[in-house]
């Protein structure tokens, strides 16, 4: 029996408290609340798990990921939007964009980021849905941290960490954020865990939602394989443009990525199945971040997946089962009154693969 896989934390979490998703223009109510945290933390407390309290690290472990340009920008971009005045005229509490660099607008020509203010987010954004108040980046850094000191412990011998990250982060590539998330946790998890343990590491995404952020900054790097079961886009889903089955990797990661695409309304059966074919995939690697939104459950407002608390139960033993350090990184996942029994199922079943091993 292995001891209670611990969880990381950060207070800083609760300074991302957006007020509004601009969704189609228009202020509806927003869902990545820091309820979410405090309901994981209270079931994962209430089930034994020991809190770790997250430290600070140093910016070269995310800028092992992210462009430097887009760190500066989520560090200032709400003090420059209020310094010009933004809150007041026309009277958007938050950064948000307005206007963005189709490549099909510059062709050939490079974008240089805007002269205003207003205009800037939308070299960084990709969506509307992703807004900076005065908090979001203590947030987010925090959220870095807490992904970082769970690769600390692991590192360090214990078999599995689990890293309470809010604000998400695997929808952020280098150098763009959205959907959500700002830090992309689960990649710095895995550059960090590469510097420590070797090559490969591997990335399992199970939210709902394709992980296009590690997909993207792993896209040619053979080092790091990354995995993502979510809802198939072409349904109508987010990420929209990407999270395909052809999507391999190219040059160094070529064969390095798999997207594993579920229609709406799957359940646990093609699910599960789902996982523990990413699983297999993973086998061989010398560490694991698994990408663990819980959006994938039935009920949960932002996905039409069906998963139950067993089927959460069942990927985590498939994961645990590979018996590599793993780093366990939140998600997704908008329903407080579920998510907490959604990833404490999660680690139990970690927790049973890694002590079963092959052997289960
Ligand atoms: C980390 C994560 O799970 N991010 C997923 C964000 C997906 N958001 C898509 C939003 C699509 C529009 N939903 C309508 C809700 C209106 N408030
Ligand atoms: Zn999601």
């Amino acid at each position: 029996m292995t001891a209670a896989i611990p969880l990381v934390w950060s207070d800083a979490h609760r300074r991302h408290a957006p007020t509004a998703e601009i969704w189609l223009g228009v202020r509806t109510p927003a869902v990545e609340l820091p309820v979410r945290a405090d309901a994981i933390r209270a079931a994962l407390e209430a089930a034994g798990h020991p809190v770790v309290a997250a430290t600070a690290h140093d910016d070269a472990a995310l800028e092992a990921v992210h462009d430097p340009a887009l760190l500066a920008f989520l560090a200032g971009a709400y003090a420059d939007w209020t310094a010009a005045g933004l809150p007041d005229d026309p009277g958007q509490p938050e950064v948000v964009p307005y206007f963005f660099p189709n490549p099909a607008l510059l062709g050939t020509i490079a974008p240089a980021v805007p002269a205003a203010t207003w205009a800037r987010t939308g070299f960084f954004a990709f969506d509307t849905m992703t807004p900076i108040g005065p908090g979001t980046w203590a947030a987010a850094r925090g959220g870095a941290d807490t992904a970082l000191t769970a690769c600390d412990l692991v590192a360090g011998g214990a078999p599995a960490a689990y890293a309470c990250c809010r604000p998400p982060g695997h929808h952020v590539t280098r150098a763009a954020y959205g959907g959500a998330c700002y830090l992309n946790n689960a990649a710095i998890a895995a550059a960090a865990l590469r510097d420590r343990l070797g090559d490969p590491v591997a990335i399992v995404d199970v939210d709902a939602h394709h992980g296009n952020g590690a997909q993207s900054i792993f896209y040619a790097d053979g080092g790091v394989r990354t995995g993502s079961v979510h809802v198939d886009p072409a349904q109508g889903w987010f990420p929209h443009f990407l999270g395909f089955a052809g999507e391999a990797g190219e040059g160094d990661g070529t064969g390095a990525n798999r997207n594993l695409l579920l229609a709406p309304g799957s359940g646990d059966g093609p699910w599960v199945a789902a996982v523990e074919e990413l699983a297999r995939w993973a086998s061989g690697a010398r560490a694991l971040v698994v990408a663990l939104g819980v959006d994938a459950a039935a009920g949960d407002p932002e996905s039409p997946l069906q998963v139950t608390q067993d089927g959460y139960r069942a990927a985590g033993r498939a994961l645990g089962a590979l018996g590599l350090p793993t780093v366990v990184v939140q998600e997704g996942g908008y329903d407080p009154g579920t998510i907490g029994g959604l990833v404490a199922a999660t680690l139990a079943g970690l927790a049973d693969g890694i002590s079963n091993g092959g052997h289960g």
